[in-house]
């Protein structure tokens, strides 16, 4: 097992305390002094930064919000003059402008040890191939991930993603050890890899974030691909991938880089610090950034934080897998439903691919939940090929079977009977390299 960065890993919850109070203490007088959002609001309030010397003070610190970036796009957040910034990305936005994010030299040095600690983390070995399936571009993912592999000092095969059989072919001839991309798009190669029946001999490790997955989900890609899959986590505000990471020796959360990211867990609505283990909004303090420092910025994503001991031996604290965002939460009729509960359900039950869409629609003022699942080709090559050549309706009934098992497991899942649509093998969208959208709300 290796740690990338023992002293600051496994470091004494106290010292690591010590070491955050300083740093946010610094942070806050540097953006006092640099951007003129903060002052105002500090002054605002109050708050003088001499005064931030302690973590229990954090919580008189103002939250930052997304659209705090898009009311000040693309500059005005920077805490150092243009001339200072080396990189810029963007995340994007569905709708409209997307949000910039731009670092120093030495915030690119901070980004690829923390990506570093998560290659680690993931357990991958120097002298692997690396595969990285991220999107090179404004993404942080591709470039966030290579030069953390660069330093990690692994073999960084720069394929970005999509172009399917030009990866396979690849990672077959360089014999990639590790492979990271979207766990959607994972699910692409894999289904492309088993038609071809050759799965890549040297692959050990999937290291698989930037979009939500389950553990069911996990469980379906492990078995397929025969590795370990792990967690990476992070956005584009903060720094890119790298916040934090599932260690392959527990899989039990992920360990946050708390010497860069002050995390805390919020009630999204009273807007209060929500103790251990209880799932709110993540947001983080960056405690080391130069270009683009932020205080409390809220992420939108849900999740329950844990500072208990890891069995792999480092102290930091591990995130839960996110459960859903502040915005993807569905209300149906009247029932809060997230996509990962559904993934959940349906993910692993026998005749059914994991690929999956979830519309939503209203119809004569009632809300419908349909949930569109892909019968697996191999249920038309076995049990279904049979049953359809002994009697059309016996192959019918059994689709029938497959339906009401559904139902029921979303019944229970979700508390509210939704209804169900099976669709044939291959014909729901598929990743083709990036993020993959799975819900489409037709209801406003
Ligand atoms: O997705 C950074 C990244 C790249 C993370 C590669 C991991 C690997 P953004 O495009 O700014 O940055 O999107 C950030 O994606 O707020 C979450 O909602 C979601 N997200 C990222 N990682 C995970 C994950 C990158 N492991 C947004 N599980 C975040 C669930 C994730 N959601």
């Amino acid at each position: 097992m290796m740690i990338w960065s023992p002293p600051l890993e496994c470091l004494p919850r106290l010292d690591l305390q010590r070491m955050q109070a300083e740093r946010l203490a610094g942070m806050v007088r540097r953006v006092y002094e640099r951007v003129p959002f903060y002052r105002a609001i500090l002054d605002r309030r109050g708050i003088k930064p001499s005064a931030i010397n302690d973590l229990a003070h954090l919580q008189e610190l103002p939250f930052t919000q997304k659209s705090d970036l898009l009311h000040h796009y693309p500059f005005g957040l920077l805490a150092v003059p243009l001339s200072q910034v080396v990189r810029i990305h963007a995340s994007s936005g569905t709708t409209g402008k997307s949000t910039v994010v731009a670092y120093t030299r030495g915030d690119l040095d901070v980004w690829a040890e923390v990506c570093a600690r998560c290659l680690a983390l993931s357990g991958a070995k120097p002298g692997q191939v690396f595969q990285n399936a991220y999107a090179y571009g404004l993404f942080t993912g591709g470039l966030g991930m290579h030069y953390g592999a660069e330093r990690f000092g692994l073999v960084v095969v720069p394929v970005s993603g999509g172009n399917t059989a030009r990866q396979i072919m690849l990672m077959q001839d360089f014999g990639a050890g590790v492979l990271a991309c979207t766990p959607s798009y994972a699910l692409t190669l894999a289904d492309a890899l088993e038609a071809r029946s050759n799965m890549p001999e040297m692959l050990r490790t999937l290291i698989l974030g930037a979009e939500p997955w389950t553990e069911a989900m996990r469980q379906e890609l492990e078995s397929r691909w025969k590795v370990q899959a792990v967690n990476i986590y992070g956005l584009s505000e903060i720094i890119g991938p790298g916040v934090s990471n599932e260690c392959v020796e527990a899989k039990d959360g992920s360990h946050i880089c708390e010497d860069h990211f002050l995390v805390e867990v919020i009630d999204p609505k009273s807007e209060t610090v929500l103790p251990d283990g209880e799932v709110g909004e993540l947001t983080f303090t960056t405690l080391t950034k130069e270009a683009l420092p932020l205080l409390r910025y809220r992420t939108g994503d849900l999740a329950s934080v844990t500072t208990e001991p890891c069995q792999c031996g480092r102290t930091t604290a591990r995130m839960s897998r996110i459960v859903g965002r502040t915005d993807d939460m569905l209300i149906i009729r009247g029932v809060n439903v997230f996509p990962s509960q559904v993934e959940a359900a349906l993910v692993g039950m026998q005749h059914l691919s994991a690929h999956h869409q979830i519309v939503v629609t209203r119809v004569h003022h009632r809300d419908e939940l349909e949930v569109r699942a892909e019968v697996s080709s191999a249920f038309f090559a076995d049990v279904g090929a049979k049953l359809f050549a002994d009697h059309a309706n016996q192959g019918v009934k059994a689709l029938h079977h497959i339906e009401d098992a559904l139902k029921r497991r979303l019944h229970d899942a979700l508390g509210l009977s939704v209804s169900v649509s099976l669709q044939p093998p291959g014909s729901l969208p598929r990743s083709e390299g990036g993020k993959l959208r799975r819900v489409t709300d037709e209801r406003s």
